[in-house]
């Protein structure tokens, strides 16, 4: 690879991570598995190494860990919660014992199976749980107390008064907790969490401790952070003391005198996983004694004295029975894998999604092989490759044919996708409604899939809006509805209707545009006429706007039939303006001021000198125009300069643009 397309891949890796950050840290729903994680975490890390001049302040690299959120009061730790460097083969964790041997001598270590869960602090005075926190970023974290009271194996008391002490654990659900809660929450038509670690953290960061009850978590303890009134000396002997104080410590724990003993460990625990009741993605090697720890110290965010290692995702074979179409909100048509159910990383698995043709033809997957599935520690599991073709096999094709309305499909635009050519398509309507009422969107309680089928089914609905037009007897129309059921629908879908317009927004499933999106066009536009009218250029100077997104914006909006739709919002009373005030920003010479920046500014980026602008309450617009009351202009401006020379605007340089944001 030369220069530019390694940057070019490491500015790909670095939007893509912090896309996946978002999922997992804040919206506890991963879309890939923590495997496919580290190993972009990794790749970025291998590029920066080689290159450092392509560190960015903002790469996901350079941040110790998750931040701590703003829900709950910080705690501040004493001690840092400091977390591990992963190593992904027995190779590194021979160097690992080199770097240790280097430091200290005859090093004994303690092998013990990483929990996949949320790391907590729990402290205790005179042997009483007084408070519990979350790690957070390690040195801050969230006041999870009455959460972390709700955990039946947390002792809220010690079998004897110790003076202080802080603890750490991992905080997890275990694999059948997880089973019976997805169970609800499908039966209520809730959006299930994608795996146990994710079930565990929306379950401790819930501000109803009583949801948290009902969860049923649980906590292995591994640390002793602080002390008062005993003295101990090593790992082991802490995790003996803290069983005898009452608490559920890690189910093994191995001293191991050489290298080659750890990675037989290593093993014996990566070959239980599957029979464990909870999920662990690894095993931890820890410096057993405390004052060789000491002398081996941390580096600026993990420990010297220990190491993760991560087992690479478990593989089975299975038989591929079927393979199903099922067609999705934009009339993309997806194929998923049926196959004879098997056990992996703990649960059933027995179907898979084939995203397109392009992966089933590249892996030349046929109604009938067997094929190796794997699931990377998560729940989402994926076919890897085919072990064997049926006898007589053919290569698998997608039907060109919509599975639900029989129209022709084509693939669009070169993508890999095959989409349905009917825009009226039953499928499209009802993923199109399930996507409209989903949490993120308008987040109607009460009405999930099951429901809205039902609704479709009796002809009351044919469209999102249809929602706004039924009555009471339309819903106790179907089965099961009883009155009480019936009223609560309706003054959902009514509450529904006062909803922030970022919400109705995403519901309206514009391609391209996801939650996040949505919030910028409602921030920037204010209401949805002003979005329905915004022209190509003012989209594209959102920060965080791809052209992509902003052309479909612009398309979406320019279509008669949206035009209808935004008429019929605003006759069934739906708010359509943003609710949330825009921040009271200090007068500065941005406030208010449209912002061309035009060329190379010597030190920001555009779109770093464009969020500055933003957040001063500027705007900064693609094009220069009379409207335009600054240019930006670095190195080989073009046109936008000379055009503002002609137009007589003020142009700036960077060193005065500085001067302003400061002064
Ligand atoms: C686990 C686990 C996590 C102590 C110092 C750095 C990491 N998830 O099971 N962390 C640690 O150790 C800390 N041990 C574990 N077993």
């Amino acid at each position: 690879m030369d220069i530019n397309e390694i940057k070019a891949r490491a500015e790909e890796l670095r939007s893509q991570i912090l896309y996946h950050n978002e999922r997992y840290y804040n919206e506890d729903s991963p879309e890939i598995s923590d495997y496919e994680y580290d190993m972009m975490l990794r790749e970025l890390e291998e590029i920066e190494k080689e290159n450092p001049d392509l560190i960015t302040p903002d790469s996901p690299t350079q941040r110790v860990g998750g931040a701590a959120a703003e829900k709950f009061s910080p705690v501040e730790h004493k001690v840092p919660m400091e977390s591990l460097h992963d190593s992904f083969s027995h190779e590194e964790i021979r160097d690992f014992d080199k770097r240790v041997r280097e430091s200290v001598q005859s090093p004994e270590y303690a092998v013990e199976p990483k929990i996949d869960g949320l790391s907590v602090s729990a402290e205790y005075r005179n042997g009483i749980f007084v408070r519990g926190s979350t790690r957070g970023d390690g040195k801050v974290g969230e006041d999870i107390t009455d959460n972390l009271k709700t955990i039946k194996s947390l002792p809220m008391k010690l079998t004897r008064p110790v003076p202080y002490l802080e603890v750490r654990g991992e905080v997890y659900m275990s694999i059948d907790s997880f089973e019976q809660l997805t169970a609800r929450q499908e039966e209520n038509d809730e959006k299930p969490f994608k795996n146990p670690r994710n079930a565990a953290a929306g379950s401790l960061r819930q501000k109803d401790s009583k949801i948290t009850k009902e969860r049923n978590l649980d906590i292995f303890v591994f640390n002793v952070q602080q002390i008062e009134g005993e003295e101990l000396t090593g790992h082991k002997q802490s995790l003996e003391f803290l069983k005898e104080l009452g608490f559920t410590v890690l189910p093994f724990c191995h001293v191991c005198k050489t290298v080659d003993e750890v990675s037989e460990k290593i093993d014996e625990i990566g070959n239980m996983r599957g029979e464990l009741p909870f999920q662990t993605d690894g095993a931890v090697i820890k410096v057993n004694s405390f004052a060789q720890r000491e002398v081996l110290g941390s580096t600026s965010k993990f420990p010297k004295w220990a190491e993760a290692y991560k087992y690479p995702p478990e593989e089975k074979e299975t038989e591929l029975l079927d393979i199903e179409i099922n067609v999705g909100r934009t009339g993309v048509l997806t194929p998923t894998a049926i196959f004879t159910p098997i056990t992996l990383a703990g649960t059933t698995v027995s179907r898979a999604t084939l995203h397109n043709q392009e992966f089933i033809s590249e892996k030349d997957i046929r109604i009938g092989d067997t094929v190796i599935l794997r699931k990377a520690g998560e729940i989402i599991p994926e076919v890897v490759s085919v072990a064997k073709h049926r006898e007589n096999s053919e290569p698998y094709q997608i039907p060109r044919i919509c599975p639900s309305c029989g129209s022709p499909v084509e693939f669009e635009n070169g993508e890999a996708a095959l989409r349905c050519s009917n825009t009226e398509c039953p499928a499209q309507l009802m993923r199109h409604m399930i996507h409209f009422v989903s949490r993120d969107a308008m987040d109607i309680d009460g009405l999930g899939e099951k429901v809205l089928h039902a609704l479709a089914e009796n002809d009351l609905i044919h469209s999102p809006l249809d929602l706004y037009r039924l009555t009471r007897d339309d819903i106790l129309s179907l089965e099961g509805k009883k009155d009480k059921s019936a009223d609560n629908l309706i003054s959902a879908i009514e509450k529904s209707k006062s909803n922030d317009l970022y919400r109705l927004v995403f519901g309206l499933g514009i391609r391209h545009i996801g939650q996040k999106a949505a919030k910028l066009l409602a921030d920037r536009f204010r209401t949805l006429d002003e979005i329905a009218a915004a022209s190509l250029e003012d989209i594209s100077a959102i920060e965080g706007f791809g052209e992509i997104m902003a052309q479909s914006v612009v398309s979406y909006f320019s279509l008669e039939k949206t035009g209808e739709l935004i008429n019929e919002i605003h006759k069934l009373g739906l708010n359509t303006k943003n609710l949330t005030e825009k921040q009271e920003i200090k007068e500065n010479p941005f406030l208010g001021k449209t912002v061309v920046i035009t060329g190379t500014l010597p030190t920001y980026k555009r779109n770093e000198a464009a969020a500055i602008i933003e957040k001063l309450g500027g705007k900064a617009a693609g094009s220069v125009s009379k409207k335009t009351d600054y240019v930006l202009a670095g190195d080989a401006a073009g046109s936008k300069l000379t055009k503002a020379q002609q137009l007589g605007i003020k142009i700036i340089d960077e060193d005065e643009f500085n001067k302003m944001i400061s002064g």
